[in-house]
């Protein structure tokens, strides 16, 4: 029962204030943007005044989502408010905003690695999203999942769970996702926004990561340069999702996407499809995430960071050298 109360904090927390700014993890993803606008679409209806705001920007595939342009990009957080309200993030440096100390903290989290770091924490491990938990605090607010509410909820939940891929997709993420369109969200359209948007220099990375491509056992890993990025003029967010084609390989049951930062850093994307928890190693190197999807950045140069994770990944794998074969 104490999620129960938790949500009641959260709720009372919002009935108290008048004030807002909602902000999430830096990099937004999917649930991170659908989550954000409809917490701002709860608040407008309970009569609140609030900001959106994001230290990185809304990615392009998300832009059409209704309000999309209401949120705000920037790397400090200035002004009163009665309370931020940080969705996924288990630590205010999480969000990358400046100017969050000191303010009163309301954390909304559904990942493994979440904390009680804020002044009311709600976290729920067991919702397929954020968006999950944003659509009950809906419904405990008595406000009304309107057509653009639904919209951003579903495009969050569609994401979140892989297109209702990843292991935790069950009888329950489909109730939600047919109570959304119901609510008038528009599964096809909202597909083709997502998915089949893609700009031809996104291919063009994908080509770069897939000669990349390499194998050990369980075990698959791929990287693209900043040179890379910069050849093919690709944008950051230009790699989200390339990490699935290391994943969606038979027999690969830990995948891992490597990407060359300017500043020279190596960030990394892993996926799971077996019983690996991949947030405990992304944990392990100052990351985080869920069992089947997490992220962490590490000191490069490329070959070195690939060195470090797979030294880690055979030791929490037991793959044996015996094993090895490599691709390419
Ligand atoms: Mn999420």
């Amino acid at each position: 029962m104490q999620q129960r109360n938790d949500i009641h904090a959260v709720l009372h927390a919002i009935e108290r204030g008048q004030r807002f700014a909602v902000t999430a993890h830096a990099r937004p993803d999917g649930d991170a943007i659908g989550s954000m606008l409809a917490c701002g679409m709860i608040l407008e209806q309970m009569g609140k005044d609030f900001d959106l705001v994001s230290f990185d920007r809304v990615p392009r595939i998300y832009k059409e989502l209704p309000c999309a342009d209401s949120i705000r990009q920037t790397p400090i957080l200035e002004g009163e408010y009665d309370a931020v309200i940080l969705l996924e993030c288990d630590s205010i440096e999480r969000s990358r905003l400046a100017g969050l100390e000191g303010r009163f903290l309301i954390n909304i989290d559904h990942h493994l690695s979440g904390k009680n770091f804020a002044d009311v924490n709600w976290i729920e491990t067991e919702a397929c999203a954020v968006a999950e938990m944003v659509y009950d605090l809906a419904a405990i607010s008595g406000v009304q999942v309107t057509p653009e509410m639904a919209t951003c909820l579903y495009t969050a939940v569609l994401t979140d769970t892989g297109a209702f891929c990843y292991s935790g997709t069950d009888a329950h993420t489909f109730e939600l996702a047919s109570d959304l369109v119901r609510q008038g969200a528009d599964p096809a359209l909202i597909a083709r926004r997502t998915y089949f948007t893609n700009p031809a220099a996104k291919m063009m990375l994908l080509g770069a990561a897939l000669s990349n491509l390499h194998r050990e056992g369980g075990i698959a890993w791929m990287w693209i340069t900043y040179d890379d990025m910069l050849r093919t003029g690709s944008q950051e967010e230009d790699c989200e999702g390339l990490v699935n084609y290391a994943i969606g390989i038979a027999g690969i049951e830990v995948a891992v996407f490597m990407r060359e930062l300017e500043d020279g850093r190596v960030r990394l994307s892993l996926r799971s499809k077996g019983t690996l928890n991949v947030a405990n190693v992304a944990e392990s190197f100052g990351g985080g995430g869920h069992q089947h999807a997490s992220g962490c950045t590490l000191d490069g140069p490329i070959p070195d960071t690939t060195a470090r994770i797979l030294d880690h990944l055979r030791l929490v794998c037991g793959v044996t050298l015996d094993n090895r074969a490599a691709i390419g």
